[in-house]
């Protein structure tokens, strides 16, 4: 770490942060590359990342329609986390999970990956009973999980309402160690910078209208910035995902809703853990500049706003205050939302399509952040072989006709 004397950060704050270094090019589209990545969130630029990484294909251009992040990647609560019930999601948001532990050495950029542990609160006797069952099949496949009494959830987060008598008494919790939060901007800059030093085009403001489809195969895509082929095309484009696949001309099993969260004023240290209760539909961590962030379930209509609904944000507080009398005079300072896009059994889409040549990686719900580093890994390896990866292979959009669902409701944590 770089240090500065008085005087040295006097001159830097009066620098006006001039010349400096663009962290990645901003190149004209070319004509043709060999994949074409939709979307420029974190699964979007990890999967362009890994495929000139592992698999040295570097003719690579990610397409976005605004800026790098400004999805949900950038607007999400920032959870990391791997304790899933079935072992198919928990292999995927595991693998997910290593590569985290290695992501700032491998991108040699500071996504402030923080391990400081994720508590599911259980308030009811069948919330008990899914925590048991759930830490259980964790366990099973080496996932580091426990089950905690309300003491030990009291002696990990004093200022919380562990009391008999709370309106939504606590009856114990599951607790993921090794899980917690990360900068999520720093994500989508990491991938990106590192992509790009590979030889990726990140072409932003660069929106995809339309695919290039001949013969049931696609061969590139329409943009706003003319036409740009590629054999093979990758759509990582979250709560949209319906609106592209519908310009493919097929449909898939996703409904879009806002999904909003709220941060408050800066707030010296009381909470060095992360709080989630599924069934009082709130969450709750503290940020290192000591802002509370706050998040709710989704909003139960569809919609493309990235804004939610004030009785949302009004459910979710009240929750929180309950839990948290502490927190009752805190002043929020921003609310936002982003789009998400559910499927019917709560875990995501990595699949061909009916159209050759064209992927969709979507379905992530409210909790696709703690995937990224795996879902593009993953991806790209599928991309690449034209061929699913062993583990993405169960998320194929044929287990909706087959009714091979991997129903992950209960873990998603929060309500959708
Ligand atoms: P995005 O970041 O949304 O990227 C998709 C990109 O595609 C966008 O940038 C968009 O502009 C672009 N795009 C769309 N259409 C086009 C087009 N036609 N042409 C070109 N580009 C296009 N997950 C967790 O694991 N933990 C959490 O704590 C968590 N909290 C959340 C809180 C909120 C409020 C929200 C909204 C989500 C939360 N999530 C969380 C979910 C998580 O944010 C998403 O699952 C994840 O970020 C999806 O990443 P992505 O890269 O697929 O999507
Ligand atoms: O999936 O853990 C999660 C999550 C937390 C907040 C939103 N999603």
């Amino acid at each position: 770490m770089q240090r500065y004397s008085g005087f040295g950060l006097a001159k830097h704050a009066l620098s006006h942060h001039e010349n400096w270094e663009r962290q990645w090019r901003n190149p004209t589209p070319k004509k043709q590359y060999d994949v074409i990545i939709v979307g420029g969130g974190g699964h979007g630029l990890a999967t362009a990342y890994y495929l000139a990484k592992e698999h040295g294909i570097t003719n690579v251009a990610v397409v976005e329609k605004g800026w790098l992040g400004g999805g949900n990647t950038a607007r999400n609560t920032t959870i990391v986390r791997s304790n899933y019930l079935w072992d198919e999601a928990a292999a995927l948001y595991e693998h997910s999970m290593k590569l985290w532990e290695g992501l700032s050495q491998d991108l040699n950029y500071n996504v402030m990956f923080s391990q400081r542990g994720v508590m599911n609160l259980a308030h009811t006797l069948q919330d008990m009973r899914d925590v048991q069952r759930r830490v259980n099949a964790n366990r099973l496949n080496g996932i580091d999980s426990v089950v905690l009494t309300p003491e030990e959830i009291q002696e990990i987060v004093p200022i919380m309402d562990c009391s008999k008598n709370a309106r939504y008494p606590i009856l114990g919790a599951s607790w993921q160690p090794r899980a917690g939060v990360a900068r999520h901007d720093a994500v989508a800059w990491g991938f990106a910078r590192a992509a790009d030093a590979l030889g990726v085009d990140i072409l932003q403001n660069t929106e995809v209208t339309g695919f290039k489809i001949r013969d049931g195969r696609v061969y590139g895509v329409h943009t706003n910035r003319g036409d740009i082929e590629a054999k093979t095309v990758g759509c990582v484009a979250a709560g949209n995902s319906g609106v592209l696949a519908k310009m493919a001309g097929f449909r898939l099993p996703l409904e879009s809703h806002p999904l909003q969260a709220l941060v408050s004023e800066p707030l010296k240290p009381v909470l060095d853990t992360v709080v989630m209760s599924n069934h009082v539909h709130g969450y709750i961590s503290q940020t290192d500049k000591g802002d509370l962030v706050i998040g709710a379930g989704i909003d139960g209509y569809n919609g493309y706003g990235q804004r939610g609904s004030y009785p949302t944000v009004e459910h979710t507080l009240q929750a929180i205050v309950e839990m948290f009398p502490i927190f009752s005079r805190v002043r929020m300072n921003r609310q936002w939302g982003g789009i998400v896009d559910t499927c019917p059994d709560a875990c995501p889409i990595l699949s061909a399509t009916p159209v050759k040549g064209l992927f969709f990686n979507c379905g992530w719900g409210t909790g696709g952040f703690k995937a990224t580093p795996g879902s593009g890994h993953v991806f790209a390896w599928t991309l690449a072989k034209n061929q699913a990866h062993p583990i993405a292979a169960p998320f194929s959009i044929d287990r909706f006709h087959t009714g091979a669902l991997v129903d992950e409701h209960g873990a998603a944590g929060v309500a959708h």
